[in-house]
Protein backbone atom coordinates (compact mmCIF):
# COMPACT_ATOMS: atom_id res chain seq x y z
CA UNK A 1 0.00 0.00 0.00
CA UNK A 2 1.62 3.56 -1.04
CA UNK A 3 1.45 6.48 1.78
CA UNK A 4 -0.12 9.42 0.73
CA UNK A 5 2.35 11.67 -0.47
CA UNK A 6 2.84 15.30 1.84
CA UNK A 7 1.26 18.24 -0.24
CA UNK A 8 3.65 21.39 -0.49
CA UNK A 9 3.85 24.78 -2.05
CA UNK A 10 6.95 26.20 -2.79
CA UNK A 11 7.03 29.94 -3.05
CA UNK A 12 10.46 31.39 -4.04
CA UNK A 13 12.65 34.45 -4.97
CA UNK A 14 14.45 33.38 -7.88
CA UNK A 15 18.23 33.41 -5.74
CA UNK A 16 20.58 30.72 -6.54
CA UNK A 17 19.95 28.93 -3.43
CA UNK A 18 16.02 28.97 -4.38
CA UNK A 19 17.00 27.72 -7.14
CA UNK A 20 19.02 24.94 -5.90
CA UNK A 21 16.06 24.56 -3.10
CA UNK A 22 13.41 23.94 -6.32
CA UNK A 23 15.88 21.17 -7.72
CA UNK A 24 16.04 19.43 -3.66
CA UNK A 25 12.70 19.32 -3.71
CA UNK A 26 12.05 17.67 -6.79
CA UNK A 27 14.38 14.83 -5.57
CA UNK A 28 11.47 13.95 -2.80
CA UNK A 29 9.56 11.05 -3.66
CA UNK A 30 7.41 11.35 -0.83
CA UNK A 31 6.72 14.66 -1.60
CA UNK A 32 4.00 15.97 -4.02
CA UNK A 33 4.85 19.58 -5.54
CA UNK A 34 0.98 21.40 -5.94
CA UNK A 35 2.57 24.58 -7.42
CA UNK A 36 5.90 26.65 -7.61
CA UNK A 37 4.98 30.36 -7.28
CA UNK A 38 7.43 33.01 -7.35
CA UNK A 39 7.80 36.22 -5.23
CA UNK A 40 9.87 39.33 -7.10
CA UNK A 41 12.10 40.32 -4.39
CA UNK A 42 15.85 39.02 -4.71
CA UNK A 43 15.50 38.46 -8.17
CA UNK A 44 14.17 39.89 -11.27
CA UNK A 45 11.05 38.06 -12.39
CA UNK A 46 11.83 36.72 -16.05
CA UNK A 47 14.99 35.21 -14.53
CA UNK A 48 13.54 32.99 -11.91
CA UNK A 49 10.35 32.03 -13.89
CA UNK A 50 12.99 31.71 -16.56
CA UNK A 51 15.04 29.29 -14.68
CA UNK A 52 12.15 27.79 -12.65
CA UNK A 53 10.88 26.58 -15.95
CA UNK A 54 13.85 25.35 -16.92
CA UNK A 55 14.87 22.94 -13.61
CA UNK A 56 10.89 21.55 -14.03
CA UNK A 57 11.63 20.77 -17.69
CA UNK A 58 15.24 19.32 -17.08
CA UNK A 59 13.27 17.08 -13.81
CA UNK A 60 10.62 15.81 -16.06
CA UNK A 61 8.15 17.58 -13.77
CA UNK A 62 6.61 19.99 -17.10
CA UNK A 63 3.27 19.33 -15.29
CA UNK A 64 3.69 21.35 -11.90
CA UNK A 65 1.70 24.62 -12.24
CA UNK A 66 4.29 27.97 -11.96
CA UNK A 67 2.57 31.09 -10.75
CA UNK A 68 4.77 35.38 -11.02
CA UNK A 69 4.14 36.85 -7.66
CA UNK A 70 2.36 40.46 -8.56
CA UNK A 71 3.13 41.57 -4.77
CA UNK A 72 6.44 43.76 -4.37
CA UNK A 73 8.16 44.73 -0.88
CA UNK A 74 8.41 48.66 0.77
CA UNK A 75 12.13 47.33 0.76
CA UNK A 76 13.69 46.40 -2.36
CA UNK A 77 17.02 43.87 -2.63
CA UNK A 78 20.03 45.20 -4.10
CA UNK A 79 19.99 45.30 -7.97
CA UNK A 80 23.27 43.68 -7.89
CA UNK A 81 22.33 40.72 -6.05
CA UNK A 82 18.75 40.43 -8.10
CA UNK A 83 20.83 39.95 -11.54
CA UNK A 84 23.20 37.50 -9.46
CA UNK A 85 21.38 34.70 -11.02
CA UNK A 86 20.66 35.59 -14.42
CA UNK A 87 23.91 33.62 -14.88
CA UNK A 88 21.97 30.90 -13.98
CA UNK A 89 20.22 30.67 -17.55
CA UNK A 90 23.93 31.26 -19.11
CA UNK A 91 25.29 28.36 -17.46
CA UNK A 92 25.60 25.50 -20.59
CA UNK A 93 23.27 22.84 -18.68
CA UNK A 94 20.82 25.47 -19.31
CA UNK A 95 21.23 27.40 -21.67
CA UNK A 96 19.44 25.00 -24.11
CA UNK A 97 16.87 23.99 -21.79
CA UNK A 98 13.86 23.74 -23.62
CA UNK A 99 10.87 25.44 -21.27
CA UNK A 100 7.14 24.94 -21.31
CA UNK A 101 5.01 28.36 -20.98
CA UNK A 102 1.70 26.45 -20.68
CA UNK A 103 2.71 25.45 -16.78
CA UNK A 104 2.90 29.45 -16.24
CA UNK A 105 -0.55 30.22 -14.89
CA UNK A 106 -2.56 33.70 -15.55
CA UNK A 107 -3.35 34.64 -12.42
CA UNK A 108 -0.99 35.72 -9.62
CA UNK A 109 0.75 33.70 -7.19
CA UNK A 110 -1.18 34.92 -4.13
CA UNK A 111 -4.52 33.90 -5.80
CA UNK A 112 -3.16 30.74 -7.14
CA UNK A 113 -2.16 29.74 -3.40
CA UNK A 114 -5.55 30.44 -2.67
CA UNK A 115 -7.55 28.53 -5.24
CA UNK A 116 -4.80 25.49 -4.45
CA UNK A 117 -6.12 25.74 -0.25
CA UNK A 118 -9.27 25.91 -1.63
CA UNK A 119 -9.14 22.48 -2.96
CA UNK A 120 -6.51 20.39 -0.77
CA UNK A 121 -6.21 20.01 2.70
CA UNK A 122 -2.90 19.52 5.06
CA UNK A 123 -0.34 21.19 2.72
CA UNK A 124 2.62 22.43 3.71
CA UNK A 125 4.00 25.97 2.26
CA UNK A 126 7.72 26.07 2.54
CA UNK A 127 8.83 29.41 1.22
CA UNK A 128 12.67 30.69 0.80
CA UNK A 129 12.32 34.70 -0.16
CA UNK A 130 9.84 36.98 1.63
CA UNK A 131 6.70 35.99 2.71
CA UNK A 132 4.07 38.27 1.13
CA UNK A 133 2.76 36.11 -1.43
CA UNK A 134 1.35 33.46 1.76
CA UNK A 135 0.36 36.59 3.59
CA UNK A 136 -2.08 38.09 1.01
CA UNK A 137 -3.86 34.98 0.00
CA UNK A 138 -4.28 34.68 3.90
CA UNK A 139 -5.93 37.94 4.29
CA UNK A 140 -8.23 37.96 1.58
CA UNK A 141 -9.60 34.36 2.70
CA UNK A 142 -8.55 33.86 6.27
CA UNK A 143 -11.09 30.40 6.09
CA UNK A 144 -8.26 29.16 4.00
CA UNK A 145 -5.23 28.63 7.15
CA UNK A 146 -7.31 25.64 8.53
CA UNK A 147 -5.96 24.18 5.39
CA UNK A 148 -2.62 24.51 5.61
CA UNK A 149 -0.49 22.02 7.95
CA UNK A 150 2.79 23.96 8.39
CA UNK A 151 4.86 26.82 6.78
CA UNK A 152 8.44 26.25 6.56
CA UNK A 153 9.50 29.94 6.12
CA UNK A 154 13.63 30.84 5.48
CA UNK A 155 13.78 34.46 7.24
CA UNK A 156 14.60 36.30 10.27
CA UNK A 157 17.70 36.86 12.53
CA UNK A 158 16.46 35.68 16.50
CA UNK A 159 19.82 35.72 18.60
CA UNK A 160 22.26 36.33 16.06
CA UNK A 161 22.77 40.04 13.74
CA UNK A 162 20.62 40.71 10.63
CA UNK A 163 22.52 40.50 7.20
CA UNK A 164 20.71 44.33 6.26
CA UNK A 165 23.14 46.07 5.53
CA UNK A 166 21.38 49.41 4.46
CA UNK A 167 21.36 53.43 5.28
CA UNK A 168 18.45 52.94 6.86
CA UNK A 169 18.80 50.40 8.93
CA UNK A 170 20.73 48.65 11.86
CA UNK A 171 21.26 45.78 10.60
CA UNK A 172 19.46 43.38 13.38
CA UNK A 173 17.04 42.20 10.61
CA UNK A 174 17.40 39.11 7.52
CA UNK A 175 16.58 40.10 4.45
CA UNK A 176 13.02 37.96 3.76
CA UNK A 177 11.66 39.72 6.61
CA UNK A 178 12.71 43.56 6.01
CA UNK A 179 11.42 42.93 2.04
CA UNK A 180 8.14 43.26 3.73
CA UNK A 181 8.17 43.92 7.23
CA UNK A 182 4.29 44.00 7.25
CA UNK A 183 4.08 40.79 5.44
CA UNK A 184 6.80 39.18 8.22
CA UNK A 185 4.25 40.33 11.37
CA UNK A 186 1.32 38.78 9.39
CA UNK A 187 2.96 35.62 9.60
CA UNK A 188 4.16 35.83 12.78
CA UNK A 189 1.50 36.73 14.27
CA UNK A 190 -0.89 34.51 11.68
CA UNK A 191 -1.64 31.66 14.36
CA UNK A 192 -0.39 28.93 11.78
CA UNK A 193 2.56 26.16 12.60
CA UNK A 194 5.32 27.91 11.68
CA UNK A 195 9.06 26.53 11.51
CA UNK A 196 11.43 29.89 11.15
CA UNK A 197 14.44 28.64 9.16
CA UNK A 198 16.21 31.85 10.76
CA UNK A 199 20.15 32.81 10.19
CA UNK A 200 20.30 31.10 14.19
CA UNK A 201 20.46 28.20 12.20
CA UNK A 202 21.56 28.91 8.46
CA UNK A 203 25.21 30.85 9.57
CA UNK A 204 26.86 26.98 10.52
CA UNK A 205 26.22 26.73 6.40
CA UNK A 206 28.31 28.85 4.43
CA UNK A 207 29.19 27.41 0.58
CA UNK A 208 32.15 26.36 1.39
CA UNK A 209 34.64 24.55 -0.83
CA UNK A 210 35.11 21.39 1.30
CA UNK A 211 31.32 20.60 0.74
CA UNK A 212 31.95 21.57 -3.40
CA UNK A 213 35.00 19.14 -3.63
CA UNK A 214 32.72 16.34 -2.50
CA UNK A 215 29.76 17.19 -4.76
CA UNK A 216 31.93 17.03 -7.95
CA UNK A 217 33.38 14.20 -6.89
CA UNK A 218 29.62 12.75 -7.60
CA UNK A 219 29.60 15.14 -11.00
CA UNK A 220 28.65 11.87 -13.14
CA UNK A 221 25.46 12.36 -11.70
CA UNK A 222 23.73 15.10 -13.81
CA UNK A 223 22.11 16.79 -10.63
CA UNK A 224 25.37 17.26 -8.88
CA UNK A 225 27.15 18.05 -11.82
CA UNK A 226 24.15 21.13 -12.43
CA UNK A 227 24.38 21.98 -8.25
CA UNK A 228 27.58 22.67 -8.60
CA UNK A 229 27.88 24.67 -11.42
CA UNK A 230 24.77 26.92 -9.26
CA UNK A 231 26.71 26.38 -5.94
CA UNK A 232 30.29 27.52 -7.84
CA UNK A 233 28.69 30.84 -8.76
CA UNK A 234 28.05 31.83 -5.54
CA UNK A 235 31.70 32.01 -4.35
CA UNK A 236 32.83 35.49 -3.97
CA UNK A 237 36.11 37.27 -2.93
CA UNK A 238 34.40 39.73 -0.22
CA UNK A 239 35.17 38.04 3.30
CA UNK A 240 32.74 40.27 4.61
CA UNK A 241 29.30 38.74 6.63
CA UNK A 242 26.88 40.65 4.47
CA UNK A 243 28.45 38.77 1.09
CA UNK A 244 29.13 35.53 2.17
CA UNK A 245 26.68 32.77 0.34
CA UNK A 246 25.14 30.65 2.67
CA UNK A 247 22.74 27.58 2.21
CA UNK A 248 19.88 29.35 3.90
CA UNK A 249 17.17 28.03 1.58
CA UNK A 250 18.60 24.82 1.14
CA UNK A 251 18.54 24.48 4.73
CA UNK A 252 14.64 25.43 5.00
CA UNK A 253 13.92 22.66 1.92
CA UNK A 254 15.72 20.48 3.92
CA UNK A 255 13.41 20.04 6.87
CA UNK A 256 10.91 18.33 4.32
CA UNK A 257 13.10 15.99 3.94
CA UNK A 258 16.53 15.35 6.66
CA UNK A 259 16.23 13.10 9.53
CA UNK A 260 14.34 15.23 12.37
CA UNK A 261 17.58 15.34 14.38
CA UNK A 262 19.32 17.28 11.97
CA UNK A 263 17.69 20.63 12.98
CA UNK A 264 16.60 21.93 16.08
CA UNK A 265 14.05 23.79 17.13
CA UNK A 266 12.99 25.92 19.83
CA UNK A 267 9.19 27.50 20.54
CA UNK A 268 9.80 31.24 20.94
CA UNK A 269 7.43 33.99 21.10
CA UNK A 270 8.40 36.60 18.89
CA UNK A 271 7.22 39.91 17.81
CA UNK A 272 8.69 41.68 14.44
CA UNK A 273 9.31 45.89 14.14
CA UNK A 274 7.90 47.03 11.39
CA UNK A 275 9.51 51.10 11.47
CA UNK A 276 12.90 52.07 11.07
CA UNK A 277 15.95 51.12 12.31
CA UNK A 278 15.14 48.12 12.69
CA UNK A 279 12.17 47.39 10.20
CA UNK A 280 11.71 43.45 9.96
CA UNK A 281 13.54 42.65 13.02
CA UNK A 282 12.51 39.27 14.58
CA UNK A 283 12.93 39.38 18.08
CA UNK A 284 12.24 37.39 21.46
CA UNK A 285 8.99 38.97 22.76
CA UNK A 286 7.59 37.00 26.18
CA UNK A 287 3.57 37.38 26.55
CA UNK A 288 3.51 38.28 22.80
CA UNK A 289 1.53 35.25 21.78
CA UNK A 290 2.83 34.47 18.91
CA UNK A 291 5.30 31.32 19.44
CA UNK A 292 6.94 30.14 16.32
CA UNK A 293 9.22 27.07 16.17
CA UNK A 294 12.63 28.65 15.61
CA UNK A 295 15.70 26.69 13.97
CA UNK A 296 18.38 27.55 16.69
CA UNK A 297 21.13 25.14 15.37
CA UNK A 298 21.45 22.36 12.54
CA UNK A 299 23.77 19.13 12.33
CA UNK A 300 25.64 20.34 9.27
CA UNK A 301 27.13 17.24 8.62
CA UNK A 302 23.96 15.47 8.71
CA UNK A 303 22.36 18.06 6.25
CA UNK A 304 25.71 18.29 3.78
CA UNK A 305 24.98 14.24 4.02
CA UNK A 306 21.35 14.33 3.12
CA UNK A 307 21.80 16.40 0.07
CA UNK A 308 24.75 14.76 -0.95
CA UNK A 309 22.56 12.05 -1.17
CA UNK A 310 19.62 13.27 -2.64
CA UNK A 311 21.52 15.34 -5.59
CA UNK A 312 22.51 11.31 -6.64
CA UNK A 313 18.62 11.11 -7.73
O1 LIG B 1 18.82 36.34 3.72
C1 LIG B 1 18.88 35.16 3.02
C2 LIG B 1 17.97 35.14 1.81
C3 LIG B 1 17.79 33.70 1.31
O2 LIG B 1 16.43 33.42 1.01
N1 LIG B 1 18.43 35.87 0.59
C4 LIG B 1 19.31 34.92 -0.12
C5 LIG B 1 18.69 33.54 0.10
O3 LIG B 1 17.99 33.16 -1.08
C6 LIG B 1 18.91 37.23 0.71
C7 LIG B 1 20.41 37.43 0.82
C8 LIG B 1 21.18 37.65 1.96
N2 LIG B 1 22.50 37.80 1.64
C9 LIG B 1 22.61 37.68 0.28
C10 LIG B 1 21.31 37.45 -0.25
C11 LIG B 1 23.71 37.72 -0.61
N3 LIG B 1 24.97 37.92 -0.18
N4 LIG B 1 23.47 37.54 -1.92
C12 LIG B 1 22.22 37.34 -2.37
N5 LIG B 1 21.13 37.29 -1.57
CA1 LIG C 1 15.64 33.19 -1.25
Amino acid sequence: QQQAKQKVIFDHDGGVDDLLSLMLLLTMEHIELLAVTITPADCYLSDATLSTLKILNKMDRTDVLVAKGSIHGVNPFPADWRAQPKICNALPDMILQPVNLNQISELPADQVIASLLEQHQQVDILMTGPCSNLTACLAKHPELKSHIQQVIWMGGAVDVPGNVAMHNHDKSAEWNAFWDPMATQALIESGLVVKMISLDATNCLPVDMTFLAQLAQQRAYPLSHLAGQFWATTINSIPSYEYTYFMWDVLATSVLGVAADAIEFSAIELAVSITEPNAGQTYRAKGSGNEILVATGANKQLVLDYVLRQFKG
